[in-house]
């Protein structure tokens, strides 16, 4: 067998996820990276009334309440921010930008937290420390004297409070842009933009009440034992209740195949675990609407010869509340079963099977992920799924619903307070009532429309609150170079990575607290709010000592850059620092959703923003939720060419999208590497490659540019057919920048076609 041939870094992993595996991984997390001391403290603070959210992950707690939930990953977040290791003045001094350059990301971010507010020396090739308000007033002079505020582009990732995103918004909008990209436009774009148009509003709808009521969890293209650690307790406790999880992924997760809970006495002392997935489907990359449709077509079946009692299909609901429903009807009839099999990968016994087990649950929830978002047809995939759910009135009643697992702990909070290049007409009157001045009203750029506006040349000035932007978007080849042309670039970060390398004609550094740091301002100590989820608000603060006395908090660097900026402005920019629940006032001006927003932040656990379609109102269009046809079955590249491959670039257990804490992927049995590629065996006998071999990947479209990643390892995994993997960022250099699900700009990142073949010797 192929798969026996011994392979540096590749080891079977039989264990279940979780675990003694994960708790070792904790006290390692800790060691490398915290003062022994000070970690359990600052742990047990992670998600309690008093203390910081969890940078990890979006995932809700229980009343935000509860006793520190084991958390593996989560731990990860917490340690490597507060972690004792330092990025001063002198380390830049040391280095030259071009040297950092050649350094892995891994060892960039592994360097430690930035102390100094930093500037970009040309001649020296270094960044040198600068005085925080000289740096505010020489952005200011280059801000003015842009021909055109639309050639600045305002960054933003999900890490990021409400405050500081709120206050960031209104900056960029007083500078008179909605040039706003975002990590969201790499991410659940394919939600906010499919669901608003399926359900009216663009986001979950479940809470984790609906959890304990669930009869059906079907879970597709998520990975919660690495992404989602908190979501495995409410998995388990699913399945130790006998609730059917069905899988859809293309890779076998562990963590979704058997769960040891490091909180469970009895399976940490016996060695034991709980099988999660009660069915788990091989679904092609790709390939999840069209396995949709076919368990649509099944349900149908169904209905056909049962009673009119709305058993199988929901019809008094389809009538009272949805629209385009019989030509959805007509689109499935019309659908062959051997394109829906060709396509999904699965077979049509399967998905019948899964079509009766849904029909039998009174209340089902579809949890998802990026293995739904970030494809081509990433809307297409989200609203069938609203589709599915519809059918049997699964919105509006306990224990169903939608749930799209959002990515950065704050990513859902930052669209919400108007971080969007798209504005509604309400919320620019409201900014304009509120702080008198007229904001403007055209539609600006998402994310990959800043990079085709860097790359064209017409953007100049990029800010970026958080993040790694450069290379969290596709095609670095194209992207890197382009980022130098910049006449400006300023990063707020807690961290070093390759971005802030790609240095402008002038560069800023600015180090700020990270979430788990006190942060004292005028009126005392500061809490800011996030929003999880499940659409749940509440306060985080921070309370560790920060890791400089230079930080400062990310709302008072952009309310210093917009002070020196807007000369006239009569924004209160600097008031607002003094004490937050000035901008909370100003949330609550603008969003009226936050009515009494400061009151009720104060009460433990927050409060949930309202979601119309839980009471079965649909904000859409037509007032109605709508079934959406997916025509576009036969657009997969696979069938035009049957030796394409559909590639999925994935995170691996120890990493933080672009933050790499270590190079071992434990579940998958990868061990101090990341350059390899997982294949199935059988595409791999079809092109004589094995197991270990040495091979070269090149991109199959015909409309852009063919890109190529050369002499990766191959690893025999079990993925679907059809599919192969590799590592994000590294295979980025593989996924091209114009390749993208167009109604919302989402880069296919989960579905790119590629051609593997042998590297030559
Ligand atoms: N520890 C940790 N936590 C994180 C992050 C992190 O990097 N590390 N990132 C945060 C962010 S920003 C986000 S967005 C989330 C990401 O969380 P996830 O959505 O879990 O992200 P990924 O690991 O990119 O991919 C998820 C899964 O999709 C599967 N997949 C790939 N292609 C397909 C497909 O076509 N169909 C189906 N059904 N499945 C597919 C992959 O095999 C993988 O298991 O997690 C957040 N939390
Ligand atoms: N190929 C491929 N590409 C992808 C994806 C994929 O699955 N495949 N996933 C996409 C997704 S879902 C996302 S969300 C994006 C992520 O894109 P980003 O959000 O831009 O990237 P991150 O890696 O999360 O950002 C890491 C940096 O954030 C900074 N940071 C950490 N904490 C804080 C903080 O509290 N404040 C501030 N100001 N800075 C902080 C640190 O300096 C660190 O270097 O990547 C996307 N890119
Ligand atoms: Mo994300």
């Amino acid at each position: 067998m192929a798969t026996q041939r011994d392979v540096p870094g590749i080891r079977r992993y039989d264990s279940p996820a979780g675990g003694w595996g994960a708790l070792s991984a904790t006290t390692k997390a800790i060691r490398e990276q915290m003062d022994a001391v000070v970690a359990p403290i600052t742990l047990l603070r992670t998600n309690q009334p008093d203390g910081f959210d969890c940078p990890g992950c979006a995932w809700p707690d229980k009343e935000h309440r509860s006793t520190f939930q084991f958390c593996e990953n989560g731990a990860k977040a917490v340690t490597w921010e507060a972690t004792k290791k330092r990025v001063p003045p002198e380390f830049f001094a040391a280095h030259t930008v071009e040297s950092l350059l050649q350094w892995t990301d891994y060892e960039l971010e592994n360097e430690g937290r930035l102390t100094h507010p930093m500037v970009y020396d040309r001649p020296s090739d270094t960044y040198v420390p600068i005085e925080w308000d000289a740096a505010f007033a020489r952005i200011g002079e280059i801000l003015r004297a842009l021909p055109d505020p639309n050639m600045a582009e305002f960054y933003t990732s999900g890490r990021a409070s409400n405050e500081a995103a709120f206050i960031y918004q209104l900056f960029a909008r007083a500078l008179g842009t909605n040039n706003f990209p975002d990590c969201s436009n790499m991410c659940h774009e394919a939600t906010s933009v499919g669901l608003p148009l399926s359900i009216g509003i663009g986001k979950g709808t479940v809470s984790l009440e609906d959890f304990e009521q669930c009869e059906l969890l079907i879970a597709m293209g998520h990975n919660p034992g690495t992404n989602h650690p908190r979501m495995m307790g409410t998995l388990h406790e699913m399945a130790r209740r006998g609730v059917p999880i069905i899988v859809f992924n293309p890779l076998r997760e562990r963590a979704l195949e058997r769960f040891a809970d490091p909180q469970s006495a009895m399976e940490m002392v016996t060695f034991s675990s709980t099988d999660i997935a009660t069915s788990y489907y091989q679904v092609r990359a790709g390939g999840d609407a069209a396995a949709l449709k076919g368990i649509m077509k099944a349900v149908l079946a169904l209905d056909k010869f049962a009673s009119a009692d709305g058993t199988v299909i929901d019809h008094a609901f389809i009538n009272a509340h949805t629209n385009g429903y019989d030509a959805f009807v007509a689109d499935l009839q019309a659908t062959d079963w051997s394109d829906i099999e060709a396509a999904s990968g699965l077979s049509r016994t399967a998905l019948e099977s899964i079509a009766r087990a849904y029909v039998k649950s009174n209340a089902t929830i579809v949890t998802y992920g990026m293995g739904i978002t970030q494809h081509n047809k990433g809307t297409e995939n989200v609203q069938q799924i609203a589709n599915l759910l519809l059918l049997k009135g699964n919105f509006g009643k306990p224990g169903a619903g939608i749930c799209p697992l959002r990515g950065h702990s704050n990513v859902q909070g930052n669209r919400t307070v108007g971080i969007t290049e798209k504005p509604s007409a309400g919320m620019l009157e409201r900014i304009e009532r509120t702080y008198g001045f007229v904001p403007p009203q055209h539609h600006g750029h998402d994310a990959v429309r800043a990079m085709q506006s860097i790359i064209a040349g017409d953007s100049k000035a990029l800010f970026c609150l958080g993040g790694n932007f450069a290379v969290a978007l596709p095609d670095p080849e194209q992207c890197f170079p382009a980022m130098q042309q910049l006449d400006l670039t300023v990063y707020i970060n807690t961290k070093l990575n390759r971005t802030q390398l790609l240095t402008g004609k002038e560069s800023f550094i600015f180090p700020c607290l990270g979430r788990t740091e006190t942060d004292v301002q005028a009126s005392g100590p500061q809490s800011i709010t996030v929003e999880d989820s499940m659409s749940m608000v509440h306060a985080s603060r921070g309370k560790l000592q920060p890791a400089s006395d230079q930080l400062r908090s990310e709302p008072a660097i952009v309310a210093g850059m917009a002070h020196a900026t807007l000369v006239d402005s009569m924004v209160p920019w600097l008031d607002m620092i003094g004490d937050y629940d000035l901008i909370r006032d100003g949330i609550e001006a603008v969003f009226p959703d936050f009515a009494q927003f400061n009151a009720r932040i104060r009460t433990p656990g927050g409060f949930r923003l309202p979601l119309p379609p839980t009471e079965r109102i649909w904000t859409t269009a037509s007032g109605k939720a709508e079934f959406f046809p997916f025509t576009g079955l036969r657009e997969d590249p696979r069938f035009a060419a049957k030796d394409v491959l559909m590639l999925a670039t994935l995170r691996s257990h120890d990493q933080y999208n672009t933050t790499v804490y270590g190079l071992d992927d434990r579940y998958r049995g990868v061990f101090g590497r990341r350059d390899v590629v997982f294949m199935n065996e059988e595409d791999m006998a079809d092109r004589q490659i094995e197991h270990g071999d040495l091979v070269d990947l090149e991109t199959v479209l015909p409309t852009t540019k063919t890109l190529s990643l050369a002499r990766f390892t191959v690893v025999a995994y079990k993925i679907a057919r059809g599919s192969v993997g590799a590592y994000y960022p590294e295979a980025n250099v593989l996924v091209p920048l114009d390749y993208m699900d167009k109604v919302s700009g989402t880069p296919s990142y989960k579905s790119v076609p590629v051609r593997v073949v042998r590297s030559a010797a």
